[in-house]
């Protein structure tokens, strides 16, 4: 394995400080759910796709796994392969297979993208152990470290796009229709895009997942405010805070937010904030977009892709499928 840096270790402070700016000041308060990924944050995350009520990252493993040189041929064999927000490479892993074991042509290069150095550290390593790979990660957000990773292609490279883990779902409609237009943008005809999409299922097994009886999600959620008191000098009650997870069924989605337990002052020097909150007063700190496979075609065809295969799971709850830029 062969590792490229660029950027690892410096995470812009600006960037948290005007995100909070802007949307703490909305009505309803917002926070961007890209926030809720320092190293803490990342590794609740990763503890939260271990809970048995979060069926997400397992149903899509078991795809992954079932049908990876399927995967390979709908892809048409990249030579390069370009994961937006990998994680802890784990997917990834999973995707190339075991070492040594060889059903297909593996691609040469990796690009890791992701806003997490912690998270990119692990996966470089990860990924690139034992395997006759080049590793490059990007430091960045997603379109960012796209554009990076599609500048630096070589004539006559296939590149294969990977957005997994139903990351799609944290877009609203017009922002993940915008994104899927951005990730065509950068592909060539003949290009791919293997894109995990979780699917609607009861609202009582959504909520659970979302709200689990550990409290795990409600760490996660709350870590946000643990962040900007430590990046940015503000002064949140943690403890004046609980996680309450809701089903809008119109909107086809989970949220997420932070509920203020009384009224509380705070303080957030670096974003030049001065905030009351009222008793019972919000954050929205994300929204999980959930999807039926036709409607999640219809978006990816508006986008310019061609649905190749597409997978569900036994138990129907999630969504993989290999689009080709056309
Ligand atoms: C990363 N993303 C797809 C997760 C989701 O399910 O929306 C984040 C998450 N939030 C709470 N649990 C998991």
């Amino acid at each position: 394995m062969r590792l490229v840096g660029t950027d690892l270790g410096s995470l812009a402070l600006q960037s948290l400080a005007s995100d909070v700016r802007y949307y703490l000041t909305q009505s309803p308060r917002q926070l961007p759910s890209r926030a809720l990924y320092d190293t803490l944050g990342s590794a609740l995350f990763d503890a939260i796709c271990q809970l048995p009520w979060y069926p997400v990252t397992r149903a899509e493993r078991r795809l992954i796994d079932a049908h990876r040189a399927e995967i390979f041929d709908a892809a048409a064999h990249p030579d390069r392969l370009v994961e937006l927000g990998c994680g802890n490479g784990d997917k990834l892993n999973l995707l190339l297979g075991p070492r040594g074991v060889r059903g297909w042509r593996l691609p040469r290069r990796i690009d890791l993208v992701d806003v997490s150095a912690s998270a990119l550290s692990a996966a470089s390593r990860s990924v690139g152990e034992d395997r006759d790979l080049v590793v490059v990660v990007h430091e960045a957000p997603y379109e960012d470290g796209l554009v990076r990773a599609a500048d630096a292609r070589v004539p006559d490279e296939r590149v294969g796009v990977l957005f997994l883990g139903s990351n799609i779902g944290n877009f609203d409609p017009p922002g993940a229709a915008a994104f899927l237009a951005t990730i065509r943008r950068a592909l060539r005809n003949g290009d791919s895009l293997l894109i995990g999409a979780d699917l609607v299922k009861p609202e009582k097994e959504l909520l659970l997942a979302y709200d689990d009886p550990l409290g795990v999600t409600a760490a996660f959620n709350r870590n946000l405010l643990v962040r900007i008191n430590r990046e940015l000098g503000a002064t949140f009650d943690v403890e004046g805070f609980s996680h309450r997870a809701v089903w809008n069924d119109e909107a086809s989605r989970i949220e997420m937010h932070l509920v203020s337990a009384h009224p509380q002052h705070v303080d957030i020097p670096a974003a030049g904030l001065a905030l009351a909150f009222a008793a019972g007063e919000t954050i929205w700190t994300e929204s999980s977009y959930k999807y039926d496979t036709d409607s999640f075609d219809a978006m990816l065809s508006a986008a310019g892709f061609a649905t190749a295969r597409r997978w569900v799971d036994d138990e129907g709850q999630f969504l993989l499928t290999v689009a080709r830029a056309e």
